[in-house]
């Protein structure tokens, strides 16, 4: 028998808007989602109506490609005001999406990873430069890890250098891309005529955009100028490749788009990552303590990594791994139905309507998890992996339109991570209460953690 999909009701032509903290919509999901064990729930934004849904099973459902696609609707259509036709932005069936997906994968293999691991290392190393000369200071653990992640992508992808680890400030890209992501945020909330009227906020959106734009176009205009188009770096594949299905390339004006996508995406969330690991490791010294014996193993005394030295971790994978769980940088993938459908044998759904997945909640669900709340490391141990249900852990998205950069991000943060526990001793003196930061991801604001230089056998 059909049943209606449960959620809190709502007031005229809003629904359930107002209910929505502007500041902090997935944490408010979350609480929603412990009111609903069904595992799914519903809620209408302005005429929009939206299915939530976090229980595995649902999940495994909605993840078949064959009934569900990945939609551009708010935020992400707002976020296309900026990434254009970029890979995150293009719907799947934009001849453009599927040049980029072939052009670009070859930039993202094993092969890939090992020729950027130099530059990844250069990186890392300013940071840990910084963090050894302002030893004891209170250090700002997710705009460090921003300047690492924003740096390793520009350099690795576009032999570009924001430098910015000589800055006090945060580059303007970044304040620029701050803004615009949280305006696009602001805008999902919004009927479309109130975006109209505020002509003010409309103004400095697209001050902002042009801020992020002109970066891009100086960083495709340098590598024009070398004269060297080629190259194995995402601007050489883009300005040089053909897909291998359409023998086509890419435009000009797609791959402005890809360049900002990419450092974009290629930054906000491994942050987030590498920021949450930190927070999670100094709340659970034992596995703390496991992650330093490994890197004492691994890279013992002044040792410096090699690629293959990352590829042998298993500790500080498997943390970061349960990072994701417990703290998945995006907090939801959005899934559009193909046909009128029902899901669990008993939800109808119509064609076209929107679904959520939303990914702390089916990340902690009890059908799905065992002690979910626990930040347990050995559930990533192989025999344990192979038990886990397949649908009930997603931090990379689902399908085709997964991330393309997991292994790029991956081991950026993994050789970060063991650099900073080789180094230093860490301490969070001040006791952080965690408060997420959303704009398209989220991120723990104003946690700030100490170093010192590690003595030999400590
Ligand atoms: Mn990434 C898509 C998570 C790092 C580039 N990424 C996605 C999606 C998730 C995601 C989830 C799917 C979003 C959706 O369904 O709408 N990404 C992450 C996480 C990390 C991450 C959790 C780090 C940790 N991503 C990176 C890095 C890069 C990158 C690093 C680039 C170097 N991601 C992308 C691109 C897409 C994407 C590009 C869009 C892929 C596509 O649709 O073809």
């Amino acid at each position: 028998d059909l049943l209606p999909i449960p959620g809190p009701r709502g007031v005229p032509v809003l629904g359930n808007t107002l209910q929505v903290p502007a500041d902090g919509p997935s944490a408010h999901f979350a609480d929603l989602a412990r009111e609903y064990p069904e595992g799914i729930f519903r809620l209408e934004f302005a005429g929009r109506q939206v299915i939530f849904v976090y229980d595995p099973d649902l999940v495994t459902e909605v993840s078949d490609e064959s009934r569900f696609y990945k939609p551009i609707d708010p935020p992400l259509s707002h976020v296309r005001d900026f990434g254009g036709d970029g890979l995150f932005t293009a719907r799947s069936d934009e001849p453009a999406w599927g040049q980029a997906h072939r052009i670009l994968m070859p930039a993202f293999s094993q092969r890939s990873m090992k020729a950027y691991f130099p530059q990844m290392l250069e990186v890392a190393q300013q940071l840990l430069g910084k963090w050894h000369d302002r030893q004891g200071t209170d250090l700002e653990v997710a705009e460090d890890m921003t300047r690492l992640t924003l740096d390793t992508i520009s350099l690795t992808g576009f032999g570009h250098r924001f430098n910015s680890f000589e800055a006090e400030e945060l580059h303007p890209f970044l304040q620029a891309m701050g803004n615009a992501l949280v305006e696009a945020m602001m805008r999902m909330r919004q009927l479309p005529f109130v975006t109209s009227m505020r002509r003010g906020q409309e103004r400095a959106y697209r001050n902002d955009i042009q801020t992020m734009q002109s970066l891009v176009d100086e960083v495709i205009r340098a590598r024009r100028a070398e004269g060297r188009t080629g190259g194995s770096d995402l601007l050489g594949l883009m300005l040089d490749a053909s897909d291998p299905t359409t023998g086509e390339r890419l435009s000009d004006e797609n791959i402005r788009n890809q360049v900002l996508t990419f450092l974009i995406a290629g930054h906000e969330t491994t942050s987030g990552l590498l920021s949450f690991a930190l927070y999670l490791l100094l709340r659970n010294p034992h596995v703390l303590a496991q992650a330093y014996a490994e890197v004492d193993r691994l890279l013992p005394g002044d040792s410096v990594p090699t690629y293959e030295t990352v590829m042998r971790l298993d500790v500080i994978p498997r943390v970061l791994d349960e990072t994701l769980r417990l703290w998945s940088p995006i907090p939801s993938i959005g899934l559009t139905a193909y046909e009128d459908t029902v899901l669990g044998g008993r939800y109808p759904v119509a064609k076209g309507q929107k679904i959520s997945v939303l990914l702390a909640p089916l990340h902690t669900h009890p059908g799905a998890w065992e002690r979910p709340d626990e930040f347990d490391i050995d559930r990533w141990l192989p025999e344990r992996k192979a038990e886990h249900h397949p649908h009930a852990y997603k931090p990379f998205g689902n399908g085709e339109r997964a991330c393309i950069g997991r292994q790029f991000a991956l081991t950026e943060a993994r050789l970060a991570l063991a650099l900073l526990l080789q180094k230093f001793a860490l301490s969070d003196p001040h006791s952080y209460h965690m408060h997420v930061k959303q704009t398209l991801t989220i991120k723990p604001e104003g946690f700030t953690v100490r170093v010192r230089e590690r003595r030999p056998h400590e």
